[in-house]
């Protein structure tokens, strides 16, 4: 893979115009910029285009996460009435030791690492274990990578980190051959969730594709439970999880030169019962017109109509584990928390 930075003479440098960092411990490739430049990815927001001239519009989960996104995510996890982040943390506080046991001296790849908080607990355990620390976080947010990675540093002397800004699939596609003998591919708070079935088969197989025979795969799911628990986690009462809907459109407006009004929009999540998930739309509240002039588009809403924003599924871990090992993934454990609230597989190609 092509690397971004000149030299590395222990001197920490950035450039920003692809906003790639490299020091001795610590390099920061950007995959975003790199396709741009090479034209890889010529079609930029016509995901965006193809969801709001569809009936009923919908737009892609992944316009969520710019920095302000991925500060008002991190947020949402610390709320009183989302319980998949500690109850996950829990989970991993608990057996953080046995899994690292399992895998042995290893390689860890985040996908979607935002602050890498819970991942401490995965290489506190590996240096209690004694084994070398390498670090591969993998995130579209620059920013959040970027800070979390160098505060990472600072927390552990001898931690190598190979950072890669850019979507899973590009970055997926990019891992070299890791140094130590074996590695884990990290997937955590149920991400999996804002997948439909068909983009969680891909997603497997990239997975698949991306791993040596006898390498690891860390999922972590959210599980079925009462509806009840399931609509507060995503209407909190401090509106943060609104603030997190809504900025998506204030995203768009930056990125897309558009003229979105987020006053005419509020947020709506409910749970789907017959399929498991929680859908979370943006409700416009008055007719108008909105136009995203980067794209050429000029998009017509209805008072009611809505945009569907994400799903967040929820699984059920047999279920899971067979989908798993048609992909090859065969499970060796499972562990969930004393609620049965959420799930972590363990599994190996
Ligand atoms: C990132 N993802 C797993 C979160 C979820 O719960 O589906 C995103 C989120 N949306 C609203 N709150 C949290």
């Amino acid at each position: 893979m092509r690397n971004l930075t000149q030299s590395a003479s222990g001197i920490s440098q950035a450039d920003h115009q692809h906003h790639s960092v490299k020091t001795e411990r610590l390099q920061i490739q950007d995959l975003v910029n790199l396709c741009a430049a090479s034209e890889a990815e010529p079609q930029v927001g016509s995901d965006v285009i193809q969801g709001l001239t569809q009936t009923p519009k919908t737009l892609p989960p992944q316009y969520f996460y710019d920095d302000r996104g991925s500060v008002l995510f991190e947020q949402i996890c610390e709320l009183p009435e989302y319980y998949p982040t500690r109850t996950e943390a829990s989970i991993l506080r608990h057996y953080a030791s046995e899994i690292t046991g399992m895998t042995g001296a290893c390689e860890l790849v985040e996908l979607g690492s935002g602050s890498s908080t819970k991942t401490r607990l995965l290489l506190d355990a590996y240096a209690a274990h004694a084994y070398p620390l390498r670090y591969v976080p993998i995130d579209v947010s620059a920013g959040i990578l970027e800070s979390s990675a160098k505060q990472l540093l600072l927390d552990y002397p001898s931690l190598q980190i190979q950072g890669l800004v850019g979507t899973y699939e590009l970055a997926l596609q990019q891992l070299t051959p890791t140094q130590l003998p074996t590695r884990m591919i990290v997937f955590l708070g149920s991400t999996l969730g804002n997948f439909k079935p068909q983009e969680c088969d891909v997603f497997f197989s990239q997975i698949q594709s991306a791993l040596e025979v006898g390498e690891y795969f860390l999922l972590g799911v959210d599980l079925q439970k009462p509806t009840s628990l399931l609509e507060d986690a995503y209407n909190d009462s401090q509106g943060v999880t609104a603030e997190f809907n809504l900025n998506m459109l204030k995203h768009l407006n930056q990125r897309f030169e558009g003229n979105f009004d987020t006053q005419l929009f509020e947020h709506w999540a409910f749970y789907n019962e017959p399929l498991n998930q929680i859908e979370m739309h943006l409700r416009c509240l008055k007719a108008h017109t909105v136009r995203l002039e980067a794209l050429d588009l000029t998009v017509k809403f209805e008072a009611g109509e809505t945009i569907m924003t994400e799903i967040s599924r929820k699984f059920d871990l047999d279920v899971m584990q067979q989908e798993l090992q048609a992909k090859g993934l065969t499970s060796r454990k499972v562990w969930t928390d004393p609620k049965q609230w959420f799930g972590l597989i363990l599994c190996q190609l």
